[in-house]
């Protein structure tokens, strides 16, 4: 085999030396570019690019933050059929959390609550808005990032309120930022395959993160890879999303999700180390006007998620201490993690561990010798994920539905 070098990278696969003079000159990636990247099996070298690309971003640093994720419910109208989270209301399995459960799950030291649910079927607006204001008055300095755009188009659909309007009330109940969840992927032909027509599709997920911009709510953007889509698929939804940010400018951190498989068993296995490392890595290339990609260890698992920070990534999410989506399709990680445990992944992968808020204010840079007292100290993931959290908590009589 031929190598070829080029400026401190030498490539076995000649065909990414073009898209590395350009992503080197800050030139724009073409989708063929993105195409031909999934297609190579030059692992090292693509990793090297997407490393040089999240360097010039964000230097050695890479973020984490102190938070929890809370679902109040998994009931859901929907039946998407990658998601093994959703019950009907009368499984045994469904949950229902009333205000104070949400608060409950919160405490001081959190910087961040990210909350989502189900599409539930008669829980009115105000409900959910009542969980917003009632974080805000009992933890007035914490950031809430709550609502997919999937969820805010269903309430405005469900109760007739125009999504401006559902966005003003929820900034004035105190919202900070909108999470990435319920992209999938921006395709008719996988939406009508994987049963989620019945959501907001690509045109509308984008428009209504760019009414959230505009209002000056930041956001993030998730992608769902790992099942049908094809590769072609995975580089028209980063290309939309790209055009989006160069429109309205907010979103923060791009989240690829690798598809756990649910009991639908919609492919018969996880994408493979290989696959995610590359998707973080053609995501970071071809989202030049993204700052962060997340390493989501939650759904890569803690080894993959510590090497895609040297493959592109700049941020692997939080402590999260409870998550129930991906572990409802039994996801192998921990449900949550500790800070130690966090600083540690990130100063194995060489890098320097930076705690944010969700706004990415940096709370705190750890040095060198701060950062290897905290990794050295005992830490514990919380709870291991064959401890199901599928349970969750019993349904709750009257819990603010609308009836
Ligand atoms: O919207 C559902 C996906 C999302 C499965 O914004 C599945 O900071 C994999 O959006 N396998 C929820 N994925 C998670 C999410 C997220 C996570 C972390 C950070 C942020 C952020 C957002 O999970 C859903 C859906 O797209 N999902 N089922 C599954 N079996």
């Amino acid at each position: 085999m031929r190598l070829t070098k080029a400026h401190g990278i030498t490539f076995a696969d000649h065909n990414l030396v073009p898209i590395w003079d350009k992503a080197r000159s800050g030139e724009r990636l073409s989708p063929a570019d993105g195409v031909t990247l999934f297609k190579s099996v030059d692992f090292t070298a693509i990793g090297r690019m997407a490393d040089h690309a999240a360097r010039e971003k964000n230097g050695e640093k890479v973020y984490f933050v102190i938070n929890t994720h809370i679902n109040p419910t998994n009931v859901c109208v929907l039946n998407c059929k990658f998601c093994d989270y959703v019950s009907d209301r009368n499984d045994a399995g469904a949950w229902e959390m009333t205000v104070e459960d949400v608060l409950s799950h919160i405490t001081p030291e959190m910087t961040e609550v990210h909350m989502v649910g189900g599409h539930h079927p008669d829980w009115t607006f105000e409900y959910h808005e009542s969980y917003v204001r009632a974080i805000r008055e009992a933890f007035p300095g914490i950031q809430i990032k709550a609502f997919t755009a999937a969820e805010l188009d269903y309430f405005a659909k469900r109760w007739k309120i125009p999504v401006e309007e559902i966005l003003d009330r929820l900034i004035a109940a105190g919202l900070n930022a909108m999470p990435g969840g319920g992209a999938e992927i921006f395709s008719s032909r996988v939406a009508k395959e994987l049963r989620y027509l019945g959501k907001a599709q690509g045109e509308r997920w984008l428009e209504i993160h760019g009414m959230a911009h505009e209002r000056g709510i930041i956001s993030n953007a998730t992608m769902l890879y790992g099942h049908i889509e094809t590769y072609e698929e995975r580089i028209e939804h980063l290309r939309l999303l790209r055009e989006q940010q160069d429109k309205t400018g907010g979103f923060r951190a791009f989240i690829p999700l690798e598809y756990q498989v649910s009991d639908e068993r919609v492919v018969s296995r996880h994408a493979s180390a290989l696959d995610d490392l590359k998707t973080i890595a053609v995501s970071r290339l071809m989202l030049d006007n993204f700052l962060h990609v997340k390493a989501y260890w939650i759904m890569l698992q803690e080894d993959t998620a510590g090497i895609a920070l040297n493959f592109g990534a700049d941020d692997i999410d939080g402590t999260i201490i409870t998550e129930r989506i991906a572990h409802a399709a039994d996801a192998r990680s921990p449900v949550g993690n500790t800070r130690q445990k966090l600083v540690r992944l990130i100063r194995d992968a060489g890098k320097v561990p930076v705690e944010r808020d969700a706004l990415y204010n940096e709370l705190h840079i750890y040095d060198d010798a701060e950062a290897l007292a905290v990794a050295s100290s005992e830490y514990a993931p919380i709870q291991r994920s064959r401890i199901s959290p599928r349970a969750g908590q019993p349904l709750k009589e009257n819990a603010g539905g609308a009836s």
